[in-house]
């Protein structure tokens, strides 16, 4: 075998390589840039600590393939001694974190701009998860962010190249060390994992008892693998029960987004009524949407609210038992009920899935989960949308009864979160900074809290007016300027936030929700018109239409 060398090239550092909410996203023209992903691969291997063995994978959008090669050529330059790479470079978000912790590697990198949409044209993303197979925290990436402000040079074996098509192991000689790569099965670990968890012959009998047909939408991403092979072959659903199940560079020309708006033609379908449950998952396959007949909609804070209340249904839990739960700040409290009622700890957390790590590793947090359409609990961590699923039809299986009917039961015990949120996409960033900066001098001024805002017949007086911080319970860490929340008198809020996701632009992102406990009130369908007042007060006091110009949001949820 020949030696390979390693060649060190000259760079200079790039403005704003700063990690977001979830990893570096931008246009995927930026990352094609001359060194542009070099850079930041070399800031995480630079900031990496342990970096014996890495897993490398993505979502299978346009330049995915490109980026893996370069992980492993640079990996081999920079004393990684294995890296573990799913095969054509594909893994889910969920099934890097589960590679991760199986194998018990350092950490791994994952290519996706997640529920962006994809192709030549589209967005590109980069993060960096570490050995208990979560995002990397804040004080990692913000290591990150400072290596990339200095960076003169990186490493790389420029004629390495791996046949990522074929599992199995390639050895390469690289400066007289030995360097190798495992090509995985992109599947096997985290369906392994899945049939641990879940009771798989349960949940197949009732599908194959026909008493519920699904339908779920792959949405072009990643997840068309996992669907087919864990859905399909292991649990015997029949294929026509999955559509859009080919992974394509652009997503079909669609947002890999599981919501009302970008999975409308999953909605369309369900509204039909011949399909008992219907899912949608995201471009990396970690976000999840579940609907019933008639497309009857889920709220992600419904969601985790229920699947905390039936945990017990699933062999996982029954063995290691329910610790805590937590939700992000945004997500509507109606697990936080749950979590009353069952004698648990209840944690609030800012957005962003990289807050429940701490938690889960200290044995604190079973089931968590965010308004963003993202539930997981403390088999990985990530969000895992395939799971969520999985948990839906264990309850299906266990209850016998429709998605609906078991929301209307919780609804009726525990009372009803409505929630919603807008989404202003792509604004100018300066006059949306300036709304958040206006808003908060508004809100700490003397009067503030005690002040009553009224519209139509409804009443609401401001109890707590701030921008949210988080104090980590277990490492103490310190994490402010989280979302401007307006809590009322009755628990109604109003929450606005810039997000952490988007390419370009700015992205303005108000929550509203409320509390519910009257029979007549909790069982009325629409959440736009019970939260009407709150979003008219919300609109009014932000004076967002003329900070964006906006009439009307992108999205709403
Ligand atoms: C990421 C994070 C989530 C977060 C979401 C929305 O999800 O992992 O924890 O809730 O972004 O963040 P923002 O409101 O800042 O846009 P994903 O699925 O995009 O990786």
């Amino acid at each position: 075998m020949t030696s390979l060398t390693i060649t060190t090239v000259a760079t200079k550092p790039f403005d704003g390589q700063k990690p977001g909410t979830s990893g570096l996203r931008k246009p995927v023209h930026t990352f094609m840039g001359s060194n542009y992903s070099e850079n930041f691969i070399q800031c995480i291997l630079n900031a990496a600590e342990d970096k014996d063995t890495l897993v490398v994978g993505g979502d299978g959008r346009y330049h995915n393939t490109h980026v893996v090669q370069t992980i492993v050529a640079m990996c081999a330059a920079n004393q990684v001694r294995r890296v573990i790479v799913g095969q054509s470079g594909i893994l889910s978000t969920p099934a890097v974190s589960a590679v991760i912790r199986k194998r018990q590697t350092n950490g791994g990198i994952i290519l996706t701009a997640s529920h962006n949409p994809g192709g030549p044209d589209g967005d590109f993303g980069i993060k960096f998860n570490t050995s208990n197979g979560g995002p990397a925290p804040e004080s990692v990436t913000n290591h990150i962010y400072e290596l990339s402000k200095s960076l003169t040079q990186y490493k790389i074996v420029n004629n390495l190249k791996v046949d990522v098509s074929r599992v199995g192991v390639q050895t390469f000689d690289v400066s007289d060390n030995k360097f190798t790569v495992e090509v995985i099965d992109s599947v096997e670990d985290y369906l392994q994992l899945m049939k641990e968890i879940f009771d798989f012959n349960a949940i197949k009998s009732y599908l194959s008892s026909r008493s519920l047909k699904i339908l779920i939408d792959a949405m072009n991403g990643v997840m068309g693998p996992y669907v087919k092979r864990i859905l399909i072959s292991e649990l015997g659903a029949p294929s026509e029960s999955a559509i859009r199940c080919s992974p394509l560079e652009d997503f079909g020309g669609h947002h890999p987004d599981p919501n009302l708006t970008y999975a409308a033609d999953l909605v369309q379908r369900l509204e039909s009524g011949e399909y008992g449950f219907g899912a949608a998952f995201d471009g990396d396959g970690d976000r999840n949407m579940i609907l019933g007949k008639n497309a009857f909609f889920v709220t992600p804070s419904d969601s985790l609210a229920v699947l905390a209340d039936h945990l017990d249904c699933i062999p996982y839990f029954q063995k290691g038992g329910i610790k805590g739960f937590a939700r992000s700040m945004p997500t509507a409290g109606a697990v936080d009920r749950v979590a009353l009622k069952t004698n648990k700890e209840i944690f609030e957390t800012p957005t962003g899935w990289k807050f429940f790590g701490n938690l889960m590793d200290a044995q604190r947090l079973s089931l968590c989960g965010e308004e963003s359409f993202g539930t997981g609990s403390d088999h990985i961590r990530e969000k895992d949308g395939l799971w969520a699923v999985l948990a839906w039809l264990s309850v299906l299986a266990n209850t016998r009864k429709g998605v609906e009917e078991i929301l209307v039961n919780h609804w009726n015990r525990f009372g009803r979160n409505f929630f919603t949120r807008y989404d202003y996409e792509n604004c100018e960033t300066k006059p949306s900074n300036e709304l958040m900066t206006e808003l908060e001098k508004l809100l700490s001024g003397p009067d503030f809290v005690g002040k009553t805002f009224r519209s139509g017949d409804k009443e609401y007086t401001v109890s707590v007016a701030d921008n949210f911080s988080y104090k980590d319970p277990i490492d103490g860490s310190l994490t402010t300027n989280q979302g401007i929340r307006l809590i009322f008198s009755d628990g109604s809020r109003i929450i606005y936030r810039l997000s952490g996701t988007g390419s370009q632009g700015a992205t303005i992102r108000l929550y509203v929700d409320c509390y519910e406990n009257e029979k007549s009130l909790k069982l009325r369908a629409d959440a736009q018109e019970v939260l009407k007042p709150l979003i008219d007060i919300a609109l009014q006091i932000s004076k967002l239409r003329e900070y964006t110009g906006r009439d009307a949001p992108t999205v709403i949820t």
